[in-house]
């Protein structure tokens, strides 16, 4: 890799655009779960085929470059593995043939939505709304198609079904930073080009959210330090002025100890203090016993470089500073409470851009605070009460143990549960019940359409009306319909209409048009005062959010929390159980540092979003077997060579790797990569909440790893 643009793999094509005769380009936006919220443009050729997807040259986030997950999108699109037709199982579910097409049998829309409709009407008669569960899951995150409002809210509010929360990802992060902060967005990511340091804990920055990456560099051109927080020498953390490795889990105790050095030595920021946060004297006083010595025995790691990183901090020129929290660090059992921890550095070193306050410090996690579309009007609010809410992450406990009602009918979209949710094991025991009806909205078949009783084809974002916002940055984009639907393939908005009429439903708001439920998001007085209009937002495909003003204050003059400050103590988090102060526990499994057992810690892959399509040929095409990577120390105690089959397990389940010997992983932790079909490391998690929101621990796991037998010879 030699330049950025290489180290990014962005496209770097000319940002002219070339228009042949009959050619057109219609703009549109990527809909994975993705910070980087890219817009991008797709040329149609004049027999109206997709024939080029780039990113928009104008979008000052994508600045004209996708990413290697998304470039070959059209191919992707045009996979023979592509769903074209509503499908019924004809096996049992759980058995798969080599060709899964062999499981179904096509059937027409209207017997798809003839079945679903009746089994829908038997089922409330029966047990009652609560019953059906609509599962949204991350692969489209669009308001429109998606799982951000999700789509279909109109017909599940009217019918009174149960609610879907989505835990899976970054829920515990949101909540531990509404008792400081009070909400999740602490700065506009883009002015950390003015940050004194930046401070990346628990991100990928460089592979999860590169588009951000040539910002950070401004910064570091201007003189900040990159400062990572990782149990993994990621390509982020390689690129760092100082990399400080933790045991997983355990970074509430390393922030903590950061907090105690930074008022310790007096290089905190007491006029901000003072002014803007609640608590102050309680905090110091309840930090006494995180001296570095003790943060360098529970987090592992060398007192010399705890110290390099507090000199580091303490600087006066390294101000304001900005922290990048990633999703990582929250997948532990008190992810919530560390993420809390972590967002009073900004605090104590006065780096929240509040009124008047210079920009480029403060907190990056999330950014939908300024976004402000209309979801109610969208969402269909009105329509009707959902008594029950299940979390997605408790997917295998809901199906096997819920009662009063039992969940009796699923319908999942944009998820892959099989492969994505903790605990494989369960999670298809749940799905196997033989009374459980199941239908999945999908683009291909995937290890969750096996369980499937029937399967919808869905068009693909270039196919479809959607909207998309980031979580880094802070422009709302449209996307347009670029060309027809392949086969039978109908947009979800399209599989709700067609459903509410099968059932026979006459409220009319079931029935609104994709480009009218688009305008309802943006049917607000802030967006008709900054002058956005659907034909306004369709030239350019993107609006910068009209709260987001430039530089970005995302409080004003205060904190939007219960007294208005930054509260170091917090009356609403003892409350609710987490105690007044921002506090530290162990993980429930990680971080021990015990012999003979492992961290796993599996991260986003380079190829890949999660899993979706990772089981496309043009995936499979290009990458490797999956590996797990492991300290040369902890693989020649476990007589583990590089290159050696290995098992993968505990008391869970158990996956079959191949071991790569190296130091991307610190001593005590396995490293690999989420997402890919078959490989299994869910296995291994546990279904187990993690202190705030039904958070799911994934990076909360002990396994044992060793080499594998040989294969039987006879
Ligand atoms: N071990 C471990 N597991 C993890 C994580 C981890 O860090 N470690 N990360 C977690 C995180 S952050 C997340 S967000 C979850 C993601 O978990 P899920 O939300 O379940 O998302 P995916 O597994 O990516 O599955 C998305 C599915 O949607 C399909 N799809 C894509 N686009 C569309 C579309 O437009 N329409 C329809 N109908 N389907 C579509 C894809 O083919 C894919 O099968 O995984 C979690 N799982
Ligand atoms: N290429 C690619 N990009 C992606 C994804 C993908 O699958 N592939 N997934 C997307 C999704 S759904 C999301 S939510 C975001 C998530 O993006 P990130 O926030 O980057 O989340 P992760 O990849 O889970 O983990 C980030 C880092 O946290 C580290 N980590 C794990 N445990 C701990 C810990 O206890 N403490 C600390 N300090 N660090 C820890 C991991 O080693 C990893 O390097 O990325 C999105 N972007
Ligand atoms: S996956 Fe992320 S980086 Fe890639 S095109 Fe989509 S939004 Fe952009
Ligand atoms: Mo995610």
């Amino acid at each position: 890799m030699t330049d950025l643009a290489d180290e990014l793999q962005t496209s770097t094509e000319s940002k002219h655009m070339t228009s042949h005769s009959g050619e057109r380009t219609v703009i549109g936006s990527c809909p994975l779960d993705c910070p980087d919220g890219c817009s991008w443009v797709v040329t149609v050729s004049d027999e109206g085929r997709a024939t080029r997807l780039r990113g928009n040259p104008d979008h000052p986030f994508t600045a004209g470059g996708l990413c290697k997950k998304v470039n070959p999108w059209l191919k992707m699109a045009e996979d023979p593995a592509r769903l074209l037709q509503p499908l019924r199982r004809v096996r049992p579910k759980g058995e798969r043939s080599a060709n899964r097409f062999d499981d179904f049998v096509p059937i027409s829309w209207d017997e798809a939505m003839a079945e679903i409709a009746a089994r829908f009407t038997d089922i409330i008669d029966s047990s009652g709304p609560a019953a059906i569960w609509p599962f949204a899951g991350t692969g489209n995150v669009g308001f429109v198609q998606g799982g951000a409002l999700p789509v279909g809210s109109r017909l599940w509010n009217h019918l009174g079904v149960s609610k879907h929360f989505l835990t899976i990802c970054s829920v515990s992060g949101h909540i531990g930073l509404s008792y400081t902060v009070g909400t999740a967005t602490g700065m506009d990511p883009e002015d950390v080009v003015d940050a004194g340091a930046v401070l990346i804990w628990g991100s990928n920055t460089l592979v999860a959210n590169q588009h951000w990456w040539p910002f950070v560099e401004k910064a570091a051109d201007g003189g900040a330090p990159i400062l990572v927080i990782d149990p993994l020498r990621t390509r982020t953390a390689a690129r760092a002025d100082l990399h400080l490795a933790p045991r997983p889990g355990t970074d509430g105790a390393l922030a903590l100890g950061l907090c105690r050095a930074l008022i310790d030595r007096e290089a905190i920021d007491s006029e901000f203090i003072e002014t803007y946060t609640e608590g102050f004297d309680e905090f110091a006083r309840s930090l006494r016993e995180w001296d570095l010595a003790r943060v360098a025995d529970v987090c592992g790691l060398p007192i010399g470089e705890l110290n390099q990183l507090v000199d580091l901090l303490c600087e006066p020129a390294h101000r304001p500073l900005a922290v990048k929290l990633g999703q990582g660090m929250q997948r532990h059992a008190f992810g919530g409470q560390a993420s809390r921890v972590v967002s009073c550095l900004p605090a104590l070193t006065g780096s929240y851009p509040l009124d008047g306050r210079p920009a480029g410090g403060g907190l990056v996690y999330s950014t939908h605070a300024p976004y402000k579309i209309n979801t109610p009007l969208a969402a269909g609010r009105h329509l009707g009460e959902r008594p029950r809410a299940l979390a997605m992450t408790n997917l295998a406990a809901n199906l096997l143990e819920l009662n009063d009602p039992p969940v009796e009918a699923l319908f999942v979209h944009g998820a892959n549960p099989v492969v994505s949710n903790p605990d494989t094991e369960r999670v298809r025991q749940g799905l196997s019940r033989p009374d459980l009806f199941c239908v999945v909205a999908e683009i291909y078949l995937t290890e969750t359409t096996d369980y499937a009783d029937i399967v919808l084809p869905s068009t693909m974002q270039h196919e479809q009306w959607e909207v998309n916002d980031s979580f880094a940055h802070m422009y709302l984009n449209l996307n347009q319909p670029a060309v027809e639907p392949p086969g039978e393939c109908v947009p979800h908005t399209e599989m709700f209409r067609r459903l509410a009429r099968a059932m026979d439903l006459d409220e009319p708001e079931l029935y609104a048009t994709d480009t009218e439920l688009v305008a309802a998001l943006i049917d607000t007085d802030e967006y008709r005062a900054a002058g956005v209009t659907l034909e306004s937002w369709k030239r350019t495909g993107w609006v910068r959010a009209p709260a987001a003003g430039r530089p970005y204050r995302p409080f004003g003059d205060g904190f939007p929390t219960e007294s208005g400050r930054f509260e170091f103590v917090s009356s609403r988090a003892e409350r609710d159980g987490h105690g007044r102060l921002p506090n530290y526990r162990p993980p429930t499994e990680a971080g021990s540092g015990d012999v003979d057992v492992y961290d796993l810690v599996a991260i986003g892959s380079d190829w890949h979003i999660n899993s979706v399509f990772a089981g496309t040929q043009v995936v499979i095409g290009r990458t490797d077997a999956p590996t797990i990577s492991l300290h040369p120390d902890d693989a020649e105690r476990d007589g583990i060579s590089d290159g050696d089959r290995i098992v993968v397990f505990n008391d869970r389940g158990s996956f079959a790797a191949v071991a790569a010997v190296n130091h991307q992983a610190r001593t005590g932790v396995a490293a690999t990569t989420k997402g890919w079909w078959g490989m299994g490391v869910n296995n291994t998690v546990a279904e187990r909440d993690s202190d705030m929101g039904r958070g799911a621990v994934f990076h909360d796991n002990r396994v044992r790893i060793r080499v594998a037998a040989e294969p039987d010879q006879g």
